[in-house]
């Protein structure tokens, strides 16, 4: 695809991909984020694609990722079936490093697992992520035969439209599967604020499901790791398998959809706010939520919206193929972030610039600043083992690809 094709294709995304109804009855703050947003991803997208030029990720070989709603029926079941098939796949693990990994899809989640302490509130975060996104497109390019890129989750269409109405988790043939079976009163999710942490607890409200998903292609998956740090509702403690981290617990698929977590922090002037930071230290806490503000970001958004098990569940999350789509807008906003102000957010070696934070959640316990010569290695789920430095383009290093 020329250059300029894919330029117009994106200036058409951004006009076209406004499905939503300019009705009087939106919100006009919203409203106005949104067109705002369209604007910083056509941006984005046409400094990318000149930064691409003359590299080794020319533009005919640059890659789209698109939402999930712009994809054709085709094209999400070209997805699901790889998906299904990477769930097929025996794991590449030893049985006695991690007895519960029983497929190629549950090696990721056994790698998150392992590293949950070291790639959330952490510098290395989004490269990680980054990064873990991309290898499981791979995966299932190389491993399934996907043709296709690894699809995202606009959180701002999903708030407007309602989960359960939208093409990710209508429940539909052609979704992400729908809502796990309704339970009455669960009562709500109450996050932190645990003896000691001197923290306020943060309540969120159960969804509409709670339980087992109850259509969709992945009506019969089985999540087959954790739970390890599973928040539930009804102010219970976090339920954790006490056979360890690793163990084998097959179980059901949980899905809990929660319109008012997904509205209250991961909608369009949210998405807005955080790609308004003048740091990477304030983007990366705003977007993941800091400790004590209430605030869960529109990470946590994204992630308790979904709800469920492993959904809730900061370790296992990716035992739930939404995952990746969640992660895909997690790492869809940081690009466009990135090329607001590009020659400092992308490798910029000042404080503030491109990387912020240690290498311990929190930094507890306390540990070294991150920094782009550390490490990122994800054991035998994939490989190889990268640089933080070479996972800060979307347009360098292993990767090549921009988002419409
Ligand atoms: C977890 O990470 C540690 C440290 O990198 C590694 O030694 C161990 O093998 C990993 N375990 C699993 C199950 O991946
Ligand atoms: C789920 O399992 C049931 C019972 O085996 C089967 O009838 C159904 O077709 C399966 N659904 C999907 C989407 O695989
Ligand atoms: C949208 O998100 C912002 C920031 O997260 C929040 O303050 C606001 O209340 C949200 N709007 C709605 C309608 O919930
Ligand atoms: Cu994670």
């Amino acid at each position: 695809m020329k250059l300029s094709t894919l330029s117009l294709l994106g200036l058409q995304a951004a006009s076209t991909c406004l499905a939503l109804p300019a009705s009087s009855s939106r919100d006009p703050a919203i409203a106005k984020a949104s067109a705002e947003l369209d604007v910083l991803a056509r941006l984005a997208l046409q400094k990318t694609l000149k930064t691409a030029k003359g590299s080794r990720c020319t533009p005919d070989k640059i890659k789209i990722r698109r939402e999930w709603g712009a994809l054709t029926k085709a094209e999400r079941l070209d997805y699901i079936k790889a998906v299904q098939c990477l769930q097929a796949k025996p794991s590449r693990y030893p049985s006695a490093l991690a007895p519960g990994a029983k497929s190629r899809f549950d090696d990721f989640v056994v790698t998150h697992i392992n590293q949950t302490q070291t790639a959330h509130y952490t510098g290395n975060f989004l490269g990680l992520h980054r990064y873990f996104t991309a290898l499981y497109e791979q995966a299932l390019r190389q491993e399934c035969g996907y043709r296709g890129t690894q699809p995202y989750w606009d959180w701002a269409k999903t708030a407007e439209t309602g989960l359960s109405g939208s093409p990710i988790f209508d429940g539909s043939a052609t979704s992400m599967s729908g809502n796990g079976v309704f339970i009455p009163n669960q009562g709500d999710v109450v996050l932190g604020g645990g003896e000691g942490s001197g923290l306020p607890p943060v309540y969120l409200p159960a969804g509409t499901g709670g339980g087992c998903v109850t259509s969709g292609p992945f009506v019969n998956m089985t999540v087959n790791l954790g739970p390890i740090q599973l928040d539930v509702p009804g102010g219970r403690p976090q339920e954790s398998n006490p056979a360890g981290p690793f163990a084998y617990n097959p179980r059901c698929l949980r899905r809990d959809l929660t319109d008012a977590v997904n509205q209250r922090f991961a909608n369009a002037s949210s998405i807005k706010h955080v790609i308004a930071q003048e740091t990477i230290d304030s983007f990366q806490m705003i977007m993941q939520g800091i400790p004590g503000t209430g605030d869960i970001g529109v990470h946590g958004g994204g992630h308790y919206s979904l709800g469920g098990d492993p959904g809730r569940d900061v370790s296992t999350s990716p035992g739930d193929p939404a995952f990746y789509l969640h992660h895909a807008m997690i790492d869809r906003v940081w690009w466009m972030w990135q090329m607001v102000d590009a020659a400092k957010r992308v490798y910029g070696e000042k404080a503030g610039e491109a990387v912020a934070g240690t290498r311990t959640f929190l930094n507890i316990p306390e540990s070294e600043p991150t920094t782009l010569d550390d490490e990122v290695d994800f054991g035998y789920a994939a490989g190889p083992s990268r640089k933080l430095r070479e996972l800060m383009s979307v347009v360098e290093g292993p990767f090549c690809y921009v988002y419409v």
